[in-house]
């Protein structure tokens, strides 16, 4: 092996672990969940994808929909494909409310908008956008539905600049007194819906699984 391959590679292996977009886990975390995945593409494109929630139906196996809504949880109408647009209006998306829909452990790859959920495995969530950085192409929520006490989830989701690609990561922390059960019960089938929804995020902006 050339010298120069050998640096090359022991600087990728540093910089693939070293870098990351996600703030540290919060406080009160009893667990956490996470994947990453290089995208071979700008970190414009990949942001455009991760931001157009009215799609995720035609590729994401683990969120099936996330909508856009009001504080009284009433989906908001998102007339442009992008949620990007808002943002730019100056209407800023943190501080308002989503429900998703979500697969966990997640649908087999691929998916479409037609795949049928697995309704076993369907779970609905009402969550507050708790940050919205579309600078720092980074964003979080929480779920509303219980008391932090009981039950205290944070996802965040981030994208970063390595080379010419972009790096996608997210994570989920859980705490609160339902932390331990749920991490028995769901602990593996949402490493596997992360994981899945990295993979499908990747062959939707590069082009493959189709
Ligand atoms: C990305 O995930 C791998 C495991 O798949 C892990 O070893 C690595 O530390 C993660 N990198 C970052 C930046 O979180
Ligand atoms: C959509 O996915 C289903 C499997 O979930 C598959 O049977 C069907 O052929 C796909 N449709 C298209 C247009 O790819
Ligand atoms: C939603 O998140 C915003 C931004 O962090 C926060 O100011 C607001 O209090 C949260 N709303 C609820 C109901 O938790
Ligand atoms: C119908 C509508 O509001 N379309 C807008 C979508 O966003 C672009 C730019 O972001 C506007 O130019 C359109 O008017």
């Amino acid at each position: 092996m050339r010298v120069s391959t050998a640096i090359a590679l022991v600087a990728f292996a540093l910089g693939s672990h070293a870098q990351t977009n996600l703030p540290p886990v919060a406080s009160g975390t009893d667990f956490a969940v996470g994947t990453n995945i290089t995208i071979n593409a700008p970190i414009a494109t990949v942001w455009d994808v991760l931001m157009d929630w009215e799609h995720y139906a035609d590729w994401n196996p683990f969120v099936r929909t996330q909508t856009l809504a009001n504080e009284f949880f009433i989906p908001v109408p998102v007339v442009n494909r992008t949620l990007a647009a808002i943002e730019a209006a100056g209407s800023s998306l943190e501080n308002k409310r989503v429900i998703f829909g979500v697969q966990i452990p997640p649908l087999p790859l691929p998916v479409n908008a037609s795949t049928p959920s697995n309704l076993l495995h369907s779970q609905t969530s009402f969550e507050n956008i708790t940050a919205m950085e579309p600078d720092q192409h980074r964003m979080a929520w929480k779920q509303l539905m219980f008391p932090e006490a009981i039950l205290a989830t944070e996802r965040w989701s981030a994208l970063s600049s390595v080379g010419g690609q972009t790096l996608y990561e997210s994570r989920i922390g859980i705490g609160g007194a339902l932390s331990g059960i749920l991490k028995g019960l769901f602990g593996e089938g949402l490493q596997e819906s992360f994981d899945a929804q990295g993979v499908a995020l990747k062959a939707r902006v590069e082009g493959g699984l189709a």
